[in-house]
């Protein structure tokens, strides 16, 4: 309760802000960048978003943390037109069960693209399977009027929840993101090398691209290759970063 009251002093104070992690290709260009939100309180210290995230689905306080983090990501988005290195770099956003399914999440994604004018097709939606099995016909028709718009959808967590072939098939995703608890001993795990395989496979079949999250290290990097992985994001390439950090380390060319 006490973290409750403080998240929602932070909401009216604007305590918030969103670094960026670059997404990269297999030569290492960057693609986009996924916006992670930080509460950074006024004496410097800051809340995990693992803590504060699951509060704020409870008290409903997710709604408008929600709101601000796509407002937030659109005016960046809109921003980066005119950095030379920036303009053609997607961004996405995570987006909560709660704060898609409500009944004008469409409609206020719409909106916020038009207000900053940027292109729907430089913003993918994060969802979690947990988002995505909750009142599936409903859900795909939602995801089906935002891709009409442009906007891409990347399935996170990948590989840590129900996963089956049956639902993926129907849904209309753009990407798997691997769990990076799959890529974290991959080196010498092979059980995590025939998941990550696995998981490529079923991507191909169904025509959707991958991306792994969580890469460290090269060994890493060069097995996800190997096993047909085609993006990458991990603290190999960049952390999460103030947004104005991002063109530099991009420019520095990792
Ligand atoms: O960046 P990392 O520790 O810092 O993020 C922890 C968790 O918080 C991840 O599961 C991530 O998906 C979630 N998260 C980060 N930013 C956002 C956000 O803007 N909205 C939602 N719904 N979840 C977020
Ligand atoms: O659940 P989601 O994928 O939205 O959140 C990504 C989380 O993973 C964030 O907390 C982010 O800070 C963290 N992260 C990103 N790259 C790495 C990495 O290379 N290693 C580790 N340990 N965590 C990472
Ligand atoms: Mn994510
Ligand atoms: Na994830």
């Amino acid at each position: 309760a006490q973290l409750e009251r403080e998240l929602r002093h932070a909401i009216d104070t604007q305590q918030f802000e969103l670094y960026y992690q670059v997404q990269v290709d297999h030569l290492k260009h960057p693609l986009g960048a996924e916006a992670l939100i930080r509460w950074i309180q006024p004496d410097g210290g800051a809340v995990s978003p693992a803590r504060f995230i699951p509060l704020a689905e409870e008290s409903g306080q997710i709604l408008a943390l929600g709101q601000w983090v796509l407002e937030s990501a659109c005016a960046q988005l809109r921003a980066w037109q005119s950095e030379p290195a920036m303009s053609e770099l997607a961004v996405a956003v995570n987006v909560s069960a709660r704060q898609f399914h409500q009944p004008d999440f469409c409609e206020q994604v719409r909106s916020v693209l038009r207000r900053y004018g940027v292109d729907p097709g430089l913003l993918k939606l994060e969802l979690t399977e947990g988002v995505l099995l909750e009142n599936m016909e409903d859900t795909i028709a939602s995801m089906q009027a935002l891709r009409e718009l442009g906007v891409r959808f990347a399935l996170d967590d990948f590989g840590t929840g129900y996963s089956s072939l049956q639902y993926l098939k129907r849904l209309p995703l753009d990407q798997l993101k691997i769990d990076q608890s799959f890529v974290r001993d991959l080196a010498s795990d092979g059980n995590d090398q025939a998941i990550v395989r696995t998981i490529i496979a079923m991507a191909r079949s169904l025509n959707l691209d991958v991306i792994a999250e969580g890469v460290e290290t090269d060994a890493q990097c060069a097995l996800l290759g190997q096993l047909g992985c085609q993006s990458y994001q991990g603290y190999l390439f960049g952390k999460p970063m103030p947004a104005p950090a991002l063109p530099e380390l991009i420019r520095s060319g990792f």
